[in-house]
């Protein structure tokens, strides 16, 4: 019997000296102390021993089990240090690293811009409606007095979906729809996406971007479009901003004109981005024509109107200073976040 332990103790200890996981020693634990471990077996055999040896035995048993328990506790202490260590190196942080910076979105620069008109307008009481980019041509075009075989639904100008159905070319067709189901006073702008079948270069793209805006009212007249078009001109560029109307011709205004800022750079004098002329078209204009009011389900001889629209990427590179319009469109980072 003497010998069994002596046996157990060294082979505990060979075992535990090789154990390099904290799990292998629970397992050693429980093979030589555990329930039915193997010095839990000797000790069971005690009984077998004359009165004379089980003293010396019983007590050999005990110093036994105490260092191996010792040992256990040794190892698993040296382990658990062990790890720990590891793990404090696998996770060092090297403070003086440069920080990682977040990226931080922000708003395009034709979204920025379209907020400020938007603010603008909303200041003089106007509301902004929103609506479909696919359109029927109806809406698109024949209540805007465009008729079959005007020259702007040539397939060359417009996308067809089917006979019926374009790509809108004007953000128009939204204040057709409100002239229709909404009673005069109407001060609408009516921002988006709109669509022509234009070959892309610096100054063309088949996706661009318009601000259309309509105020319907008894009474209203020129002098109410001019004046409300000079007060958004001096909000966007200036309050020393002068502004100029030129006839013009539109199919759904009577009479048109567009209206010039001078130049916010070089005030009227003439530079490189009024291309020496002092003036900056800024947008198209005119009174609704009796026609487009009737058309809409209102009566022309109560109710009179104004309407305008203007390109939202003209404004936007006249702004930055920006000379290609395919640079709003292709979305490269190093140029958005000039903006
Ligand atoms: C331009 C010119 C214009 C309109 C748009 C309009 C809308 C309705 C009735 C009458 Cl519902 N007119 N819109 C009027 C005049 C000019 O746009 O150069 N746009 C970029």
């Amino acid at each position: 019997m003497k010998e069994q332990l002596n046996q157990i103790q060294q082979t505990a200890e060979t075992l535990l000296r090789q154990a390099d996981r904290t799990e292998t020693v629970e397992e050693l634990r429980v093979r030589f102390l555990g329930k039915k471990g193997e010095l839990t077996a000797i000790l069971k055999q005690m009984g077998s021993l004359s009165a004379e040896e089980r003293p010396a035995m019983g007590q050999l048993a005990n110093e036994v089990r105490a260092k191996i328990e010792g040992m256990i506790a040794e190892r698993a202490k040296e382990l658990g240090e062990l790890a720990m260590r590891k793990k404090l190196e696998a996770e060092t942080i090297d403070v003086t690293l440069p920080g990682k910076k977040p990226v931080v979105g922000k708003r395009h620069p034709l979204w920025q811009v379209l907020d400020e008109i938007k603010d603008i307008f909303l200041g003089m009481g106007f509301d902004v409606a929103e609506g479909p980019e696919v359109e029927y041509d109806h809406y698109n075009f024949e209540l805007l007095n465009i008729p079959k075989g005007h020259p702007a639904r040539d397939t060359q100008d417009t996308f067809y979906i089917n006979d019926n159905v374009v790509l809108r070319t004007q953000t128009s067709p939204m204040q057709v729809r409100v002239m229709q189901n909404q009673k005069p006073p109407i001060r609408i702008i009516a921002p988006g996406t709109v669509y022509r079948s234009d070959a892309v270069d610096a100054t063309h793209s088949p996706i661009f971007h318009q601000i259309e805006g309509l105020v319907v009212d008894k009474g209203i007249t020129m002098s109410d479009l001019k004046g409300t078009l000079e007060v958004f001109a001096k909000k966007l560029y200036g309050d020393d901003t002068m502004v100029r109307f030129r006839p013009h011709h539109f199919p759904f205004t009577e009479p048109s004109a567009e209206m010039d800022a001078a130049c916010f750079v070089c005030k009227g004098e003439g530079c490189r981005l009024c291309k020496g002329e002092g003036w900056i078209e800024i947008l198209g204009c005119g009174m609704v024509h009796p026609k487009v009011l009737a058309n809409c389900g209102i009566d022309p001889e109560v109710y009179s109107g104004f309407a305008f629209g203007m390109g939202l990427d003209r404004i936007v590179m006249k702004r930055y200073g920006i000379d290609d319009l395919r640079l709003l469109f292709e979305n490269d980072m190093r140029f958005l976040d000039q903006f």
